[in-house]
């Protein structure tokens, strides 16, 4: 119809009426932005730390292989690893978390109980970034991601991770009473099960923040303040670790929760089993806490009767991942299945493997049987003895934190832009590239480490040379081909961050997507079953918790303690 033949047929012309859906267009997209406003800040912010992350990793795996990088020396190389290591591991990560989590409870329940505080909880969780970030890169506080006393750090970067925990318990509560309010809105009915993971996540990381809490306000801060001179390096880990193990679990189901409610659709397939599912994230309640022993079954002071006792923890929490891995895969199968593949494997080669973020996950997980499977030899004790310490732990925990997680969070930022800003994914070719940029690099770079922990090589080292030692002859050409894994690494995240300020700033504007999650198989139970009674599983973990500590905790303190003052190498 010709433009005069549409007037006179009542309608608008073309050019208006493709102008008038433009800015239409162009409104929902902004209105979309809006909406999202807070769950974008997050994202922000953890885009940030991982940018500036980034290029402190790859100036480390050069100058550990020896090069000549800017402003080369140990002061600076400890500094810098401080600062990635809790840039990468604590806000990258926690960020995202809130972030996604928010964005679950937004796009399932229809709205966030508490918002007000929610906002409040990202205030103080940035002041907390910004002061302990100032403090690491003032040279103060050069105590790595750790920070096992008695290396000392200035108490502005105790506080400021203190901010950041608080800050996480806004969320913890923002997710706690969205939660209740969906319940009460809602009798007998099964929360999503997004939710249901995200809630789970919430649980484990507030059993065990008490751990850190401990440490924070009754030893490390006082100890900063000057108001005690002394500290006892045992307990503080201790604690520390009573923290950092159910820490990682606090990563990964965020992960998984994006493996099991996002990932099928993306494949396009179907969730295998919505009940497995939620058993698994049950079964991380349980049985995630009372493990930390197997971070220290080289201290002294510890039984080993309750070492031992860790062990078989640690063995049991490995069962949830593998039934996992059986229900992504079953999941990414019916997708294959769905789009035709008759025979025992072709239904692989029908995944989208052009999709960012599906490679991104896929390769995710990829890594991730490699990296858990490194976990089953950390955690059995005699072989325990000859990795730890030793550059096989940095292997594994690049392949499961720095890949598992950090690339499935990385995929989801392609999903989400243009759903949360209403914009166009810029460079689609880079973000095509980049998740295998990422697998590549984390092989060459995480591979090698495993093999010259093997040989003895000790993780967080300035220096591989040991300035020409015979022994460290045999780590050269592996050290070598990491740094170049560290390389590619960066090239990766060069092509994330490209597309992702690309798009945000300018992104074409398009009608955001709609945010659908995985459908299941079979037809989930209509009514609140056993995998929701929270509060029993939660009480359940608390009486592992005090069965695996109490004892030994009460034995430590118990003890003669000599105690150690600070130390500031440098
Ligand atoms: Fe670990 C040390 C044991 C999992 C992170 N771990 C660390 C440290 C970090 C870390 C950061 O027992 C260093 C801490 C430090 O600085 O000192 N870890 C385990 C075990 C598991 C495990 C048993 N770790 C993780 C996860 C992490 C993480 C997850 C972060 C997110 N780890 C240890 C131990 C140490 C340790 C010791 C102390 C070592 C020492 O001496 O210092 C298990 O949870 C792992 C179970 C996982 C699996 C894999 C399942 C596979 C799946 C994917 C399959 C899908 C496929 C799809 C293959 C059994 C779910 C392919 C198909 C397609 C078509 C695509
Ligand atoms: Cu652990």
């Amino acid at each position: 119809m010709s433009n005069a033949a549409r007037i006179a047929a009542g309608a608008a012309p073309l050019a208006a009426a493709g102008g008038e859906r433009a800015a239409a267009v162009e409104e929902r997209a902004a209105a979309t932005a809006r909406r999202h406003r807070l769950e974008v800040l997050h994202f922000a912010v953890a885009v940030a730390a991982f940018g500036l992350a980034a290029v402190m990793g790859v100036t480390q795996s050069l100058s550990r292989a020896g090069f000549e990088v800017p402003f080369r020396n140990e002061a600076v190389y400890y500094v810098s690893m401080t600062a990635h290591g809790v840039l990468m591991a604590i806000v990258f990560t926690t960020f995202f978390i809130m972030g996604l989590g928010y964005l679950l409870l937004r796009e399932t329940l229809g709205r966030i109980a508490l918002e007000g505080l929610a906002w409040a909880s990202w205030w103080i969780a940035v002041i907390g970034t910004a002061m302990t970030t100032a403090a690491i890169l003032s040279g103060s506080s050069t105590v790595l991601y750790t920070f096992y006393p008695p290396l000392k750090a200035h108490w502005s970067f105790y506080l400021g991770a203190t901010l950041v925990v608080v800050g996480s318990w806004g969320f913890c509560a923002v997710v706690i009473a969205s939660y209740r309010a969906f319940r009460q809105a809602n009798p007998g009915r099964p929360v999503p099960l997004a939710v249901h993971g995200i809630l789970t996540t919430v649980i484990i990381w507030l059993l065990a923040t008490t751990g850190l809490a401990v440490e924070d306000l009754t030893m490390l801060l006082p100890w900063s303040f000057g108001l005690v001179e002394k500290i006892d390096p045992l307990i503080a880990r201790t604690w520390f670790w009573w923290f950092g193990h159910p820490l990682v679990y606090f990563w990964l189901l965020p992960a998984y929760v994006i493996w099991y409610t996002i990932l099928p659709r993306v494949a396009g397939g179907r969730l295998y089993s919505d009940q497995i599912a939620r058993a698994v994230f049950v079964m991380f309640i349980i049985f995630s806490t009372p493990v930390g022993f197997h971070h220290q079954f080289g201290d002294p002071g510890i039984g080993s009767g309750w070492k031992m006792a860790h062990t078989v923890g640690t063995y049991i929490i490995i069962f949830p991942s593998l039934v996992t891995a059986f229900t992504v895969i079953a999941s990414l199968e019916t997708a294959g299945r769905m789009k035709g593949a008759r025979g025992l494997f072709d239904w692989i080669g029908k995944l989208p493997w052009s999709d960012p973020m599906f490679a991104s996950i896929a390769l995710a997980m990829l890594t991730f049987a490699i990296g858990g499977f490194g976990g089953a030899i950390n955690a059995a004790y005699a072989m325990n003895g000859m990795v730890h310490n030793t550059a096989f732990i940095q292997g594994h925990f690049h392949l499961t934190v720095g890949t598992a997680v950090a690339l499935t969070f990385l995929g989801t930022c392609y999903w989400l832009m243009p759903r949360l800003l209403g914009r166009e994914l810029k460079f689609r070719r880079l973000a095509q590239w980049q998740p295998y940029l990422w697998f590549a690099g984390m092989m060459m770079f995480s591979l090698t480490n495993h093999i010259t922990g093997l040989e003895g090589m000790p993780r967080r080292l300035f220096a591989v040379d040991y300035q020409g030692a015979a022994v460290a002859r045999q780590w050269h050409e592996l050290t070598m081909v990491s740094a170049a894994g560290g390389v590619v690494l960066f090239v990766s995240s060069l092509c994330f961050l490209a597309v992702v300020i690309a798009t945000a700033f300018w992104g074409r504007r398009i009608e955001p997507p709609p945010i659908e999650l995985a459908v299941p198989l079979a037809a989930q139970p209509a009514t609140r079953n056993v995998w929701e009674r929270f509060g029993l599983w939660t009480a359940m973990a608390v009486v592992l918790i005090l069965a695996a500590y109490a004892y030994p905790i009460y034995h430590l303190y118990a003890m003669h303690r000599f105690g150690s003052i600070g130390y500031q190498p440098f």
